[in-house]
């Protein structure tokens, strides 16, 4: 009889952390395979799992390969990610399809929390969250990455919601699901390329200590699901929200022209404003992603003490 156990491959280096309760930083795969350009995209997971490193963390990163969930990849897998064209991008809805028919499977923040849960790793550092779309109340296209906030217990670090989601909603959303929002050392809620936005943060800490304690209590008090770590992109990095919103606006309707839906919003989107900011928006989701990395580190390193 196939059990969980039989579907989740944890690579020997995360095992080995595991064990010996090292701290660990999840990381996900469709920022990799439908997040960023290649050879960019593997770069850039590198680069990230090298953050982690020298934060004294060590870096999982989860994907679906050969009808396993993989917790740890090698360099050779990350590339294959970066590269191929038929990497399936995998919410939870498609985990059993994809397993199933042992394919590859790039998973989202969804997915990835999942994963990380089964293996029991409890931090997770990425970009940017799926969330509530502008223009939502038509389409209901809200992410399942949300829901599943609602109840895993993984704590995701990212660089706040960007201005292709409708900021305000996705809010109120995890307001309604009892998601803490709690953004690091500042009292605007950032979003994503800047590190403002027009909304205030429903929370603040200041240090990695203060949201490892509040993680701790939450789950202690059987509190189910996640906390959304908003992690201001560097002011050096950041692409003003006066000039970026004009992009995204653009690329709104560049999708809706196209008649592009569903999953593959978001990768249009990315795309495509990458491409009018001629790669800027990709150099500055490069920085917060790293940033990200280190933030999620040093929250590991405190929770596992
Ligand atoms: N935002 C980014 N880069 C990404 C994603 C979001 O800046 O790569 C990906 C994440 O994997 C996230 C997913 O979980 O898009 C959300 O997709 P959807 O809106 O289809 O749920
Ligand atoms: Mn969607």
């Amino acid at each position: 009889m196939n059990t969980l156990h039989s579907f989740l491959q944890i690579s020997l280096e995360v095992k080995e952390a595991l064990v010996q309760n090292k701290p660990l930083v999840a990381l996900e795969s469709t920022i990799i395979s439908h997040g960023m350009p290649y050879p960019k995209n593997v770069e850039t997971a590198l680069a990230v799992e090298k953050v982690v490193r020298e934060n004294g963390a060590i870096p999982a990163t989860i994907a679906i390969i050969n009808g396993k969930c993989c917790v740890g990849l090698s360099e050779n897998e990350i590339e294959i990610f970066g590269k191929e064209k038929n990497v399936w991008k995998v919410s939870l809805r498609d985990m059993p399809y994809i397993i199933s028919k042992k394919l590859y499977g790039a998973t989202t923040v969804a997915s990835t929390m999942r994963i990380a849960n089964m293996a029991g790793i409890k931090i997770f550092a990425t970009g940017g969250i799926g969330g509530v779309h502008r223009g939502a109340e038509k389409t209901m296209d809200i992410s399942a990455d949300l829901s599943e906030m609602a109840h895993t217990n993984v704590a995701v670090v990212c660089a706040g919601v960007k201005s292709i989601l409708d900021i305000g909603l996705t809010l109120e959303y995890l307001e309604t699901k009892g998601i803490p929002v709690v953004t690091v050392g500042q009292k605007s809620f950032p979003s994503f390329y800047s590190k403002e936005s027009n909304y205030n943060s429903p929370l603040q800490l200041n240090t990695a200590k203060e949201i490892a304690d509040m993680l701790q209590i939450k789950w202690t008090l059987g509190l189910e699901g996640s906390v959304l770590i908003a992690n201001p992109i560097d002011a050096k990095d950041e692409i003003p929200y006066s000039v970026i919103e004009k992009y995204i606006q653009a690329a709104i309707q560049e999708a809706e022209k196209k008649g592009i839906k569903g999953k593959d919003v978001t990768p249009f989107l990315l795309q495509e404003i990458a491409t009018q900011t001629k790669g800027n928006s990709l150099e500055a989701n490069i920085a917060l992603i790293k940033n990200n990395a280190k933030m999620g580190a040093a929250i590991a390193k405190e929770l596992y003490i």
